[in-house]
């Protein structure tokens, strides 16, 4: 597993803006928060689908897991639907960044429908991997939350071959036809440190477990939380902004409390942060989850501010520059 290397975590104690309501209160701000390339692609496929074939199109599932983008686009005239069936014949339906499994590419092929895939290019690399240990007759060990739409996507590629573990407490149920044939693949939104132990003790059953050809966590999920371990220790609250049903904004927390932050809550909203939260706190640190956009994070910030936290400190582990290039059909102007 790739580590960050650490850019700039010196983290000075703060003498706080000047008022004595502010004195000794700072906010620090993780980066790289917020959105990846794989989102940025996806939010931008479905504008750029809605350009080019008019309201209103069809989004199979949330396109990304975050309440404000999702709200925003329906304000613009996308219907979101939970499966390809509830779409009209010959429409155009956008598949959400988490991807889906071939049987809805061909539910999808049957309704005649027009689709426009938005999954990210690295869950697609997983999917890749599935298929080539699932010709080679590997039981696939997928790590990865029951019920989470990536994970049934990558699971559908080799229904036969992959089974699903959620977590260490699961490891123990797991059974294989040959021992020295099995790889572990993950979900790309989980917890490094819990997938570790996760791996530790699929292999303490299996010694000669495989691991994956590379990384299937992506470099976006790990490096926020790079980012939001360097600042934990500091902070007497985390406030994650993000949505419930984002495994990877999800991870932030429970990433912020065993990194030592003494309390650490999501949020969609500013609006959300329970003024009580505030009591006592000198350090609260700000990160978004992969999926959300930066004006909720400015949201959060400039409450904040309100409250005496106007001295913001960058915690900075990384830097990103990945760009994806939208699907083909898509790719008609050049991306920002
Ligand atoms: O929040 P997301 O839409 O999804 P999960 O973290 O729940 O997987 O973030 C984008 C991630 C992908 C794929
Ligand atoms: Fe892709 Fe990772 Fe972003 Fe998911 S979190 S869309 S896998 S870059």
């Amino acid at each position: 597993m790739s580590t960050a290397i650490p850019l700039n975590v010196g983290i000075t104690r703060s003498a706080g803006a000047g008022t004595t309501e502010s004195v000794g209160k700072r906010v620090l701000l993780a980066e790289p928060r917020g959105y990846c390339a794989g989102v940025d692609r996806a939010v931008e496929t479905v504008e750029k689908s809605l350009e080019k074939h008019g309201a209103p199109i069809y989004v199979r599932k949330e396109i990304v897991h975050n309440r404000h983008v999702v709200e925003t686009l329906r304000e613009q005239g996308v219907i979101f639907v939970d499966e390809t069936d509830e779409v009209p014949e010959g429409a155009v339906v956008v598949f959400s960044a988490h991807g889906v499994s071939p049987a809805v590419h061909e539910s999808a092929a049957a309704r005649n429908l027009h689709t426009i895939d938005a999954t990210c290019p690295l869950v697609t690399k997983v999917h890749q991997e599935a298929k080539r240990f699932a010709r080679d007759d590997y039981d696939i060990l997928l790590i990865g939350h029951e019920g989470h739409e990536e994970v049934e996507g990558t699971a559908g590629e080799a229904p036969d071959h992959v089974q699903l573990v959620d977590g260490p407490a699961s490891v123990d149920k797991v059974t294989v036809r040959d021992e020295s044939k099995v790889i572990w693949l993950s979900q790309t939104t989980l917890s490094v440190d819990e997938t570790m132990e996760t791996v530790r003790r699929l292999r303490e059953r299996f010694p000669t477990l495989q691991d994956p050809p590379s990384d299937d966590i992506c470099y976006a999920t790990q490096n926020r939380q790079v980012a939001v371990k360097a600042m934990a220790p500091e902070c007497d609250l985390v406030i994650v902004v993000g949505s419930r049903n984002s495994s990877n904004s999800v991870r932030l927390v429970e990433v912020a409390l065993n990194a030592g932050a003494k309390a650490s809550y999501l949020v969609d909203y500013a609006r959300e942060v329970d003024q009580a939260w505030l009591d006592g706190v000198s350090t609260v640190g700000i990160t978004s989850g992969a999926s959300v956009p930066e004006i909720l994070v400015r949201g959060v910030l400039d409450m904040l501010e309100e409250h005496g936290f106007a001295d913001v400190q960058p915690v900075t582990t990384a830097n990103e520059t990945l760009v994806f290039s939208l699907p083909r059909e898509l790719r008609t102007t050049t991306r920002r």
